[in-house]
């Protein structure tokens, strides 16, 4: 029988800082070695060609396994009790080769209303393209999802909490109707991490993460995963999806730096969390904003779905303001401390504008019929002191909320032009 990986037991940081390791193994290094090698020397042409038949397990070529590489996706399967776990270039590397692979022309996906902007494009101007029908519903009614399952649905999609506007899905109602309808569900989980959020636990079947946010947690490298709770499928997405279909694959400079977060992700959620509570309660105080959404707010109409499936309540907030759209541009320029700047889950508080930023692939039709209004702001709450957050944000409402009153007229009045790379083909 194969022996269990080193450190497979332990709670959830043990595992993360040691699972899969033994430095005895490694002439005593502390810290994994980053292999970088793209291809490895075979013995013989017998043992290559057994390679490339899929019946040798041992190393051949970077873009389809990687021994770093393969250490990260160890950790992440067993942080997220996954039977397998593959890493991408990125979070839309992720997305696009799972779907590739568990889709066909004819066949079906259900996604929620409301997902980050580039998802939403991949589903319309990639699936979209490709035979393959995409509905929107909204998920978080299971209602919904059960009168809108057919025959021809494969994959049920979502998030959780969703980008940018915070709506949650009940992950366990979901699966239960989609596994009876023969459909799989998979959920991005990057809002969460496996630290807030273990979907696979709660009846999904694939967990995808952008590891540019939360997991590297420094903003200096772009990567994603896919976590299965069936190795088949992890081996599917593995060879198709990733090595064929997309060749999203990630560098093992990165995966070294993946694991470096990884080491502390626990204790830089548990900062996440506590400085958003403390944001999001300052916010929704205050005279100048009109909504605040972040699920740990007692108002949050989804509270008690939140406090059921999540660990803790996150480190994102979306509110919009007194004064709407002008309001909110007044508020980001205003900002000192606080930078602005797309992309979450780092060391530093970032606040950006989904409707002119990270979901300008919307129509303004379709961002008024998914969820996504002119006037959100999106807040990615750091681990700077508290304190001076919301120093920072108060002068900036405050100043947002004066300007307001004295009828400033020189705000931009509409959002930017889509971001070419995520939008439409031309
Ligand atoms: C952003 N987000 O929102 P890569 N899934 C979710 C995301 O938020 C993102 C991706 C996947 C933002 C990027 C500019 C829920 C990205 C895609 O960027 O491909 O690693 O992840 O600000």
């Amino acid at each position: 029988m194969a022996q269990a990986p080193h450190h497979s037991t332990g709670g959830f940081s043990t595992r993360a800082i040691h699972y899969g390791y033994d430095p005895a193994e490694h002439q005593g290094a502390l810290v994994p070695p980053i292999h970088t090698s793209a291809t490895y020397a075979f013995p013989d042409v017998a043992y290559g060609a057994r390679c490339f038949a899929g019946e040798e397990s041992g190393y051949f070529y970077t873009r389809i396994a990687n021994p770093t590489l393969a250490l990260l996706e160890g950790r992440l399967a067993s942080l997220e009790q996954g039977a397998g776990a593959v890493v991408f270039g990125s979070g839309m590397g992720a997305i696009t080769a799972t779907l590739w692979s568990m889709l066909e022309p004819g066949d079906e996906v259900l996604a929620d209303l409301t997902l980050y902007g580039c998802t939403f494009s991949f589903l319309h101007h990639g699936l979209g393209r490709f035979g393959v029908t995409v509905r929107h519903v909204d998920m978080t009614d299971p209602a919904n999802v059960a009168a809108a399952l057919g025959d021809k649905t494969r994959v049920v999609y979502f998030e959780t909490p969703a980008n940018p506007n915070m709506r949650l899905v009940d992950i366990a109602a979901i699966a239960a109707l989609a596994h009876a309808r023969g459909a799989k569900v998979v959920v991005d989980n990057t809002y969460c991490t496996p630290y807030l959020q273990q979907p696979l636990l709660l009846g999904a079947d694939v967990s995808v993460h952008s590891m540019t946010k939360y997991l590297g947690g420094h903003g200096d490298l772009t990567a994603g995963a896919a976590v299965f709770a069936d190795a088949e499928l992890a081996q599917r997405v593995r060879l198709y999806g990733l090595k064929d279909m997309t060749g999203a694959v990630m560098s093992a400079q990165d995966a070294h730096l993946v694991m470096r977060g990884l080491k502390t992700l626990a204790l830089r959620m548990d900062r996440h969390c506590q400085s958003a509570q403390t944001v999001a309660e300052f916010l929704a105080a205050h005279p100048a904003t009109a909504a605040v959404h972040y699920p740990g707010l007692a108002t949050f109409p989804q509270h008690a779905l939140a406090r059921r499936q999540m660990r803790q309540m996150g480190g994102m907030i979306a509110f919009e303001l007194q004064g709407g759209l002008q309001a909110g541009v007044r508020f980001m320029d205003a900002l000192r401390l606080v930078t602005r700047a797309v992309s979450l889950g780092d060391a530093e508080t970032l606040a950006q504008h989904p409707a002119s930023m990270t979901h300008s692939t919307y129509t303004p039709e379709e961002r008024a019929a998914h969820g996504i209004s002119e006037g959100l702001v999106r807040l990615s709450v750091g681990l700077e002191d508290v304190g001076d957050l919301l120093a920072d944000i108060g002068q900036a409402l405050d100043l947002a909320l004066a300007l307001g009153r004295a009828g400033a007229a020189s705000a931009p009045a509409a959002p930017a032009a889509a971001v070419p790379s995520c939008s439409a083909p031309a």
